[in-house]
């Protein structure tokens, strides 16, 4: 199989693009019943660097037929796949409900989680890790990923990914129905779901407004159901990037949910300006690393500048106070990429925090922010120009959790798009952000679908604990993996995997293999994110 095409499906009206990795002049459409529909000559592109395959670029944009078919081309052909308006419903949703199955502290209900269900887990309390004698009701949030710690940092990247894209896409999302146990309330479901992280996320706050930076188990479980996790839990100690990350969500959430629920908005409030203080009091940076004898996730940072800058601005977009106006500036004035949407550099949520609000802004400001969404859209663009798969990656950025870039590229040329910057290139912003979400569902190297359940050759064996211990052999759907992963950083991986495999083919759909084929929350958000953009935008066309 070497025709890659997007198997979730295309946009009737949108683009749609595949690629042929063996020499071809032409490539036909054709339906279930093997008629050819549609014959299209193909763009020899080259040697592709990152997967080190002689590419070839299919375009059958023009034809705008919905049904199902398929791709042939010198006698190979590809599974079946759909044309439709609204292809990526499933997809979106699917993507959307992974939150709700990473629940944490309450059980997962068969009216939600059909045969995925579990009792509630991680019930019992958190003690301080360096003082047993503090100790804490921390229930709620999702799991991380496929361990079940809970960190700060991640949780506020992935939710600043999903009320950004709420902020902007809301119209949309709204009606949007996730059959969670929330359903059917005023609130959107997709608030709803949020609101079960930031929940929890509140709890994490301490009485001076320093924020643990997360709560886990001392070391990893192993492959076990959420339930039978037992294992005392710890908080571990406040860091000034969690406070900070903390103090960006809670923000933005205030001014997201009061439409729906001013007592909830209130305590975001609070909590937001309680933690600001916190910073203001500890202007230095309180970094995180794991104590002696804690093995989890450690999402240590070198700095807080972007943290503090996204805080700030997050507080001025809450309040229009001109004193956390100054103090974005200033906190901008330092170094650190402004663009980023991770989980570590976070100043491209500062960016959209000001950019996005409707207080009082200068006009000055207003044009450089976007001219950094612009630039680094830009420079996006160019990258998935010069990649024979069309994804914005180079051969070198084929590491841990490449499917994050490739997500967080589609959801910058979403904002770029929002914020209407200029843009002189030929392809329009939409057509970049539909080539990263082909790369992921199928037009990769590999033909592989990177969402489990969604696509005919998708990920089932993720690194996710419950997937595995369940004995359900399908695995829960819409679990984004981290994807190809030169790094090999596990065993499994390289013994799966040749050392000289070219990056964008470093992968292996194995449960073992946690560099290549875990999944996260902040994997999942902004596919999410570049999703609710597509929907968008394909409803206007
Ligand atoms: O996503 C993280 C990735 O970028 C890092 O390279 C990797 C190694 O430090 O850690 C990943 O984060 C893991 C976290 O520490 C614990 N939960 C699972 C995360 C995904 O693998
Ligand atoms: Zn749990």
């Amino acid at each position: 199989m070497k025709i890659f095409v997007n198997q979730s499906g295309y946009f009737k009206n949108g683009p749609k693009k595949a690629v042929i990795a063996f020499p071809c002049e032409k490539f036909q459409v054709r339906d279930e019943r093997n008629h050819v529909v549609y014959e299209g000559e193909t763009k020899h592109f080259g040697l592709d660097i990152a997967s080190m395959d002689n590419v070839y670029q299919a375009d059958f944009s023009d034809f705008q037929e919905t049904g199902r078919f398929f791709l042939s081309s010198e006698g190979h052909r590809c599974e079946i796949f759909e044309i439709s308006d609204k292809p990526y419903d499933q997809l979106l949703y699917d993507t959307m409900r992974a939150f709700y199955y990473l629940r944490c502290g309450c059980a997962l209900e068969e009216k939600y989680a059909g045969e995925f269900v579990h009792s509630a887990c991680h019930t019992g309390m958190a003690v301080e890790w360096f003082d047993h004698s503090v100790s804490k009701e921390v229930t709620g949030g999702w799991h991380d990923a496929g361990d079940y710690g809970r960190y700060i940092t991640a949780g506020a990247c992935a939710l600043a990914h999903l009320l950004f894209t709420y902020k902007m896409y809301g119209e949309s999302l709204k009606n949007l129905f996730l059959n969670i146990p929330e359903s059917g309330r005023k609130t959107p479901d997709f608030l709803s779901e949020c609101r079960y992280e930031l929940q929890w996320m509140l709890k994490l706050q301490k009485e001076d407004g320093g924020v643990y930076h997360k709560v886990t188990t001392a070391r990893h479980a192993s492959f076990i159901m959420p339930q039978e996790d037992l294992g005392q839990l710890y908080l571990l100690p406040v860091s000034s990037m969690a406070t900070a990350d903390f103090v960006g969500v809670c923000a933005l959430g205030e001014e997201i949910y009061r439409e729906y629920d001013a007592v909830f908005a209130d305590q975001l409030r609070e909590a937001a300006t309680k933690s600001y203080g916190w910073l203001l009091e500890h202007p230095e940076f309180v970094g995180f690393k794991n104590p002696e004898g804690c093995g989890t996730g450690e999402y240590g940072e070198w700095n807080d500048l972007s943290n503090r800058f996204w805080a700030a601005a997050a507080m001025y977009a809450m309040t229009g106070l001109e004193c956390y106006e100054k103090d974005m500036r200033t906190a901008g004035e330092a170094e650190f990429p402004k663009a980023e949407l991770g989980y570590g550099e976070v100043g491209g949520f500062g960016l959209l925090a000001y950019l996005l609000c409707e207080q009082k802004k200068d006009e000055n400001l207003v044009a450089q922010y976007k001219e950094i969404f612009q630039k680094a859209a830009e420079s996006a663009a160019n990258l998935a120009d010069s990649c024979g798969y069309a994804v914005s990656m180079n051969e070198k950025m084929f590491y841990w959790g490449s499917n994050m870039r490739v997500m967080k590229m589609g959801m910058l040329f979403g904002i770029a798009d929002y914020l209407r910057v200029d843009w002189k290139k030929k392809k329009a912003l939409s057509e970049y952000a539909q080539d990263q979400l082909n790369y992921l569902m199928g037009v990769n190297a590999l033909g592989i679908s990177y969402v489990s359940g969604n696509g005919s050759h998708c990920i089932n064996q993720p690194h996710l604990r419950p997937a595995h211990a369940d004995g359900i052999e399908k695995c829960i759907p819409g679990m984004v993996s981290g994807g190809a992963n030169k790094g090999l950083q596990d065993g499994r991986a390289k013994e799966l995997v040749k050392p000289e495999t070219p990056p964008m083919k470093c992968f292996a759909d194995h449960v073992d293999c946690y560099s290549l084929n875990e999944i996260t929350i902040y994997w999942n958000s902004p596919t999410v994110a570049t999703l609710a953009y597509l929907l968008q935008h394909a409803s206007l066309l």
